[in-house]
């Protein structure tokens, strides 16, 4: 499909799980890229180039995209039909972009402000997630001004305390929501097949950015960038992804991450 100056771009934070979601789209769709990542906030040197701000940034020989559902609508414009994230039905591409949107604006937000506030008190863990696969001088950056970096994602996202709690609250609702979902989903046989996805037969964008925004609270097996040991963290951390990972939502995306996170 492309040559290799063809391969398209991926500007990432390698921990951000956004930047997740459109690596494993890109995995799953089979379609070759290199991942380009950077510490925050050097990262902004390198999307402000593109007209964004934000990671994932996906620039092809064409186009630049600076959101990762725009970037997901744009690679299934060009995946083999049989791989496809969205469906071709329309009620059901409809359902499968509403939940998408309420993962992105409800879920991610919430799972990242409540992994920070816990993981910037662990400096040696969040500077080799930010730093992994980072060019040198951002290493060396990240070594003089991480007290810097701390209080500048601390302030970007509100990371305090009571915030933490009401993302865990809100965590808990949409993981509600999709076990709700999961409940009333049409089974196909007596006995649950164990292949149910959240929309239509098939693994879906919704899916996907379920599983992938909901990886920091869980830690799935798989997953490119975080260990799945969760032994480093503090009791109170190790209890909420426990007790997460036990829901019909927490097993459903653990699920995902075994079956359907094939990596290129
Ligand atoms: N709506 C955006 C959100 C992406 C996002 O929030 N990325 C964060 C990392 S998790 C980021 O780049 N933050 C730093 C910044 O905004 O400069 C998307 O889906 O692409």
């Amino acid at each position: 499909m492309f040559n290799t100056s063809q391969v398209p771009r991926l500007i990432t934070i390698s921990i951000s799980h956004y930047c997740e979601k459109v690596r494993w789209a890109l995995d799953w769709l089979k379609i070759p890229y290199v991942e380009e990542s950077h510490a925050p906030p050097f990262h902004r040197l390198y999307t402000r180039r593109h007209g964004g701000t934000s990671v994932p940034v996906l620039v092809t020989e064409t186009d630049t995209f600076v959101d990762s559902t725009d970037i997901l609508h744009y690679l299934d414009t060009i995946a083999p039909e049989v791989n496809q994230l969205y469906p071709n039905q329309p009620e059901l591409r409809r359902e499968v972009e509403k939940l998408e949107e309420l993962f992105d604006i409800k879920l991610g937000i919430s799972t990242r402000c409540w992994s920070y506030f816990y993981s910037l008190k662990q400096p040696d863990l969040i500077k080799k997630g930010w730093c992994t696969g980072v060019p040198w001088r951002e290493k060396i950056g990240c070594a003089i001004a991480f007290p810097l970096m701390c209080r500048l994602v601390e302030r970007g996202y509100n990371i305090t305390a009571e915030e933490a709690a009401r993302s865990l609250q809100k965590i808990k609702t949409v993981f509600e929501t999709v076990t709700e979902r999961l409940r009333s989903r049409p089974q196909r046989g007596a006995k649950r097949s164990g292949n149910e996805y959240l929309v239509g037969n098939n693994f879906s964008a919704a899916d996907l950015t379920f599983a992938a925004l909901a990886s920091p609270v869980l830690r799935p097996v798989n997953h490119p960038i975080y260990s799945s040991s969760i032994k480093k963290f503090p009791l109170e951390v190790v209890e909420v992804i426990q007790e997460l990972r036990k829901t019909p939502a927490g097993a459903f995306a653990l699920r995902l991450y075994r079956e359907n996170r094939c990596k290129n």
